[in-house]
């Protein structure tokens, strides 16, 4: 039996031509800046954000710890989210190793948040409050179905944090999926933020390694928090070859993921039990409530060769990827509809 594994992006195995790249990668110790490999991925990176510099972490979670670390001190208060990845899916690293209040503000369906209540959220001076410094936004959102921010809804969130001197941090780590779903460059997308972290590591199916972009300062600042936290990293040209390698060639085909997930939804919509509105597939990121017990039911689709992830809730999550051709999609759903139909016998 074949697996069809849609737990997550996060699964797509190094190309041969990035193992090739590894393989000859020119190396130097890059906590002593050495390494001209990271180097190179750097300077690119923060060219395709529109951002002055950028530093190579070893994860979308430590980049987003290390933002925070470089906005926040202990005692402040962040904006977040309800459904952000900072809030509900980095073990709270902003408040455990930041002593930094995370302050929720909702997120729709569409991941947008309202900028009303970002302003109202924005703690004003008094002595009984922890200071707002930074506000989260996060693009494509993973938790919303993959749902794209466009970069009119990013910047009338950033000016309500800028008006009161906030900055903001843009977690873009799928913000690739967004820009080929817009057809604008991510550069537009990463503009009104102050620093944005994007991940090789996804979609574009590099093995390792996100990016934290910002000015010159924020970089500079960033590298010593990065340091602190355990991610200075030597000899890193090796896994920062792979990453050279999935910009300059797996951006666009993305444009694929999104044309199977959307596949995919359509097929799932249409099977009883399932509830998902196909029209509101945007990008890779498949999201749907089953009317049983979700867990049991995931269990079964494993049986069957069929990986998801847990949402929570009646919630299952499908993630397509390179390794997910069309064919493997129209198999994962006569699988699904299949043991749907075991699984509503079985009820009966
Ligand atoms: N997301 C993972 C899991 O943690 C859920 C996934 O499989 O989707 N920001 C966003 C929006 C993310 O989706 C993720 C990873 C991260 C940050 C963290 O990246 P890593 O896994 O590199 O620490």
């Amino acid at each position: 039996m074949s697996t069809i594994d849609l737990r997550s992006d996060t699964v797509t195995l190094p190309t041969d031509a990035m193992r090739r790249a590894m393989a000859d990668a020119e190396c130097g110790d890059d906590v002593w800046e050495e390494d001209p490999t990271t180097q190179r991925l750097e300077a690119m990176s923060a060219q395709r954000m529109g951002k002055q510099a950028a530093l190579f972490t070893p994860s979308g979670t430590m980049s987003n710890l290390v933002a925070t670390l470089t906005w926040c001190k202990r005692g402040d208060e962040m904006i977040v989210g309800s459904e952000s990845h900072m809030f509900w899916n980095e073990v709270g690293g902003a408040s455990a190793l930041g002593g930094v209040v995370m302050r929720t503000v909702p997120n729709d369906a569409t991941g947008r948040i309202d900028p009303t209540d970002v302003e109202n959220a924005i703690r004003r001076e008094n002595i009984h409050f922890p200071p707002t410094a930074l506000v989260a936004l996060e693009n494509t959102h993973n938790r919303c179905s993959g749902a794209v921010l466009t970069v009119q809804d990013t910047r009338a969130l950033a000016d309500v944090a800028h008006r009161h001197g906030i900055p903001v941090h843009l977690d873009g780590a799928r913000i690739f999926n967004a820009a080929v779903y817009l057809g604008v460059p991510a550069a537009e997308l990463a503009a009104p933020a102050d620093s944005v972290a994007f991940c090789v590591s996804k979609g574009l199916s590099a093995p390792i390694g996100s990016l934290l972009c910002g000015t010159r300062d924020f970089v500079t600042r960033a590298r010593k928090w990065r340091k602190m936290v355990g991610g200075g990293m030597r000899q890193v040209g090796i896994i920062a070859a792979a990453g050279i390698v999935a910009l300059d060639s797996m951006v666009d085909r993305l444009a694929e993921d999104h044309t199977n997930a959307r596949r995919l939804a359509v097929g799932l919509a249409g099977i009883p039990g399932i509830t998902l509105d196909p029209e509101q597939m945007q990008t890779n990121i498949v999201i749907f409530s089953w009317r049983g017990d979700a867990p049991a039911f995931m269990r079964r689709l494993e049986e069957r060769g069929v990986k998801s992830s847990y949402v929570g809730g009646p919630l299952i999550r499908m993630v397509t990827h390179r390794h997910i051709t069309t064919q493997a999609v129209d198999e994962a759903i006569a699988i699904i509809h299949d043991v749907a139909r075991q699984s509503a016998v079985a009820t009966r």
